[in-house]
């Protein structure tokens, strides 16, 4: 079935687009039922936020983008939400930073695996991992996000999630390996055990992140090492937090928000 034909008029119309292809996915096989629930949370965080990207998801997506290009063996790894969302926006961050592709699913089947690999080659990621490569478990990680390649996650210095539930990031960092989340709520487990937390939409982060890459590209170690060694994430989610902080009390003391949602 077509998706819905929205109006350009509506004043929602960009965030109704984004669920059309979400729902499309869904229908693909591609996001799981619980992805549209995931996405509903992101939604009312993003709301919150002003659905932009704030001062300090720039400085996270710069000091990411710094870790993409520095580390040995950098991997990107994809769910079904984010290949829904943002197909083309991996493919060009890998290409740029040199990234592995890996599909990573907690509502695994390879059937799965292998439309989310097909949808994202059809949309240009070439090389992608998944289905078709030797498989390890990560330690300490009983869903079927453990099951991981060998010559990707499980061999990764640094890996970039997104949209993920709560048990990964954690084994990962256990693993030794750098993490770098995006997602929208600062509150979540996610969000607060990764070494760089995105607070930002995944879509909106990932194109910021292509343009920090082309721009990132030609500098020298010594700057990308000074980006990632200032930062700071306790600094960072602590600025998503009175973010939040500030709209939700700007509307509580006027009862409307002086920027109303595009
Ligand atoms: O494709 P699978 O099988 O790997 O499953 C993917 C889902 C999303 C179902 C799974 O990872 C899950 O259940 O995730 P959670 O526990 O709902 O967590 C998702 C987190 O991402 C929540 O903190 C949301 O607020 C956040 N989020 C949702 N949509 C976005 C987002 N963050 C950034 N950008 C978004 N578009």
């Amino acid at each position: 079935m077509a998706g819905h034909e929205i109006p350009r008029s509506h004043p929602r119309y960009h965030s109704l687009v984004v669920r059309e292809r979400l729902v499309e996915g869904f229908r693909k096989g591609i996001v799981v039922p619980q992805g549209l629930i995931a996405h509903g949370r992101g939604e009312a965080f993003d709301y919150i936020l002003g659905e932009r990207t704030h001062d300090f998801a720039e400085e996270a997506i710069r000091a990411a983008v710094a870790w993409l290009l520095l580390a040995r063996h950098p991997v990107i790894s994809v769910n079904g939400n984010l290949a829904a969302l943002a197909p083309r926006e991996v493919g060009e961050l890998a290409r740029l930073t040199g990234a592995l592709v890996e599909v990573n699913l907690f509502y695994r089947t390879e059937e799965r695996v292998r439309a989310i690999e097909d949808h994202l080659k059809a949309n240009g990621v070439g090389g992608v991992l998944g289905s078709a490569c030797r498989k390890r478990r990560l330690p300490g990680l009983e869903s079927p996000r453990g099951i991981v390649c060998e010559e990707g996650i499980f061999r990764a210095d640094f890996v970039l999630v997104a949209i993920e539930d709560g048990d990964r990031t954690e084994a990962l960092r256990r693993a030794g390996k750098r993490v770098a989340a995006i997602d929208l709520n600062p509150f979540s487990r996610t969000a607060q055990m990764a070494d760089i937390t995105i607070v930002d939409e995944a879509t909106r982060a990932l194109r910021r992140a292509v343009e920090v890459a082309k721009e990132l590209r030609g500098a020298g170690r010594e700057e990308l090492e000074g980006i990632v060694s200032s930062y700071d994430n306790a600094g960072v989610l602590a600025r998503a937090f009175q973010a939040m902080l500030a709209r939700l009390s700007e509307a509580a003391s006027k009862g409307r928000l002086l920027e109303p949602p595009a």
